[in-house]
C-alpha cells in the first residue's frame, strides 16, 4: 500500500536527502553498511500505527513491520531515518541523538519515579526551548528543559517569545543567561519579527531543530515567523476559525526555507528525565564549582559545616530557589536507569553492525 501525497520532480537524490537532514556521518554509515539511498526515508510524523515518511522526492504513508508491532524491534519516532520498502518501515537506522523524557504523570508530589521513556524525536541537532514572556515565564522550568536537552546530548537554545509585552525585555534575557551559562538566549516578537535572524543559523541545510515549550508559549507563531508565512495553526487562528480545522495537520517535521527541518512539538506540561547523563551538573555548573570549595568532598550541601554552596545562599550569591531546583533534579536523576557502561559511540557502532547483518537477510527493492 503506497499512498502518494506529494510527488516532486526527480533531480539529484542525495541533494534532496541532504535537505531532509542527511549529514556526512549518516552518509558514511550508509556506505559502510551497504545501504542504498533509494531505500532510506525519514519519518516526518507518527500517528498511531502510521508513519508519514519522505525520501526527499516523495512523501508516503507507511505501516510498521510486524516485528515492530510485536516490540521485537525499535519503533520509529519522528525524525528517525528508516529503511522503507514501499508501504512498510522495515527498520530504524541507528540514531545520532534521541530526545526523550520520562513518561508524563510519573512525577508525583512526593514520589519521583521515572520508569518509562517517552520519545519526542530522533536525530535532532538543536532544541529551541521556547518560553513566553508572560505567565509562561519560569526560570525553574527553563532549567528543567535545559537539563533534559543536555542529558540527551543535544544543543539547547533558549527562545523568549512575546518580547513586545515588555518595555525592557532584555532584563529577562539577562536573567536567563545568568542561569544558563554559555547558552544562547534569544528574544523574539511576532510584532516585528525581531530575533528571528539569530535563529536562522540553526536551521541550515542538514540541520534538524525541535521545539520544546508549554502550550501557548508561541512555538507555532515562531514557526510561522521563521518560515515566512503561516503554515502552522496558532492559538490565535484556531480560536477565530473554530476548533477542528487544523487538527488534520499530520506533518511534524517541517521543511524550512533556510534549508533545515523544524519540529513544532505538542505542548509538554511536565518535564521529567529519562536519558541518563550529566545534564543537571552542566546546567548547575555554578553549584558544581562551589562544591569544589566545600570542606567535605562528598558534601550534600544540606547542612554540612564548611559548605560553600550553603554559604553562597546565605550571603545572597546563589538564590535558594535555584539550589532547591538543583536538589530536586539531582534526586530525580538518582531514579533514572543505571548509567550504561558503554559509550554512545560504541553503542552506535554495534547498532550499525546489527543493521548491516539484518539487511543481508532483508529483501528490499534495489
Ligand atoms: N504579544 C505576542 N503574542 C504572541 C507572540 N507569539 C505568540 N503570541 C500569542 O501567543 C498565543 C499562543 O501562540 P502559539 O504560537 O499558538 O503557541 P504554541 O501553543 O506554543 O504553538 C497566541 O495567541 C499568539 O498570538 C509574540 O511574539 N507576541
Ligand atoms: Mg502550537
Ligand atoms: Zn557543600
Amino acid at each position: 500500500m503506497t499512498t502518494l501525497i506529494n510527488r516532486k520532480p526527480i533531480s539529484d537524490h542525495i541533494e534532496q536527502l541532504r535537505r531532509l537532514g542527511l549529514d556526512d556521518h549518516l552518509e558514511s554509515q550508509l556506505e559502510l553498511s551497504g545501504i542504498l539511498h533509494d531505500n532510506i526515508a525519514r519519518v516526518l510524523s507518527v500517528q498511531r500505527n502510521l508513519f508519514l515518511v519522505s525520501n526527499g522526492r516523495d512523501e508516503w504513508l507507511c505501516t510498521p513491520s510486524g516485528r515492530m508491532l510485536h516490540q521485537q524491534q525499535e519503533y520509529p519516532v519522528t525524525g528517525d531515518w528508516v529503511l522503507a520498502d514501499d508501504g512498510v518501515v522495515k527498520r530504524v537506522l541507528p540514531r545520532r541523538t534521541f530526545l526523550c523524557r520520562g513518561e508524563s504523570g510519573s512525577r508525583g508530589k512526593n514520589k519521583v519515579t521515572v520508569s518509562r521513556e517517552q520519545p519526542i524525536a530522533a536525530n535532532i541537532n538543536a532544541v529551541f526551548i521556547v518560553c513566553g514572556l508572560d505567565r509562561d515565564y519560569n526560570l525553574r522550568r527553563i532549567e528543567r528543559y535545559l537539563a533534559l536537552v543536555y542529558n540527551c546530548g543535544i544543543k539547547p537554545v533558549v527562545v523568549l517569545t512575546k518580547a513586545d509585552l515588555h518595555e525592557y525585555p532584555e532584563s529577562f534575557r539577562d536573567e536567563v543567561e545568568s542561569i544558563a551559562f554559555g547558552v544562547s538566549v534569544v528574544l523574539t516578537s511576532m510584532i516585528d519579527g525581531s530575533g528571528t535572524d539569530e535563529l536562522h543559523s540553526y536551521l541550515g541545510c542538514g540541520q534538524t531543530v525541535a521545539m520544546l515549550g508549554s502550550s501557548g508559549a508561541g512555538k507555532s507563531t515562531l514557526t510561522n515567523l521563521l518560515y515566512g508565512s503561516d503554515i502552522q495553526a496558532t492559538a490565535a487562528v484556531s480560536r477565530s476559525v473554530g476548533k477542528g480545522r487544523h487538527t488534520t495537520t499530520v506533518r511534524e517535521l517541517i521543511h524550512m526555507p533556510q534549508g533545515g527541518m523544524l519540529m513544532d512539538n505538542p505542548g509538554i506540561r511536565e518535564v521529567s528525565f529519562y536519558a541518563d547523563g550529566d545534564g543537571v551538573d552542566t546546567v548547575f555548573s555554578d553549584i558544581q564549582e562551589l562544591s569544589g570549595l566545600c570542606r567535605f568532598a562528598d558534601c550534600s550541601h544540606m547542612r554540612e559545616p564548611g559548605c560553600a554552596v550553603l554559604k553562597a545562599v546565605e550571603n545572597g550569591e546563589l538564590p535558594l530557589s535555584r539550589l532547591e531546583s538543583y536538589r530536586k533534579m539531582k534526586r530525580e536523576m538518582e531514579y533514572v536507569s543505571a548509567r550504561s557502561e558503554k559509550s554512545a559511540d560504541r553503542i552506535e557502532k554495534e547498532r550499525w553492525k546489527d543493521v548491516t547483518l539484518s539487511i543481508k537477510r532483508m529483501k528490499i527493492r534495489k
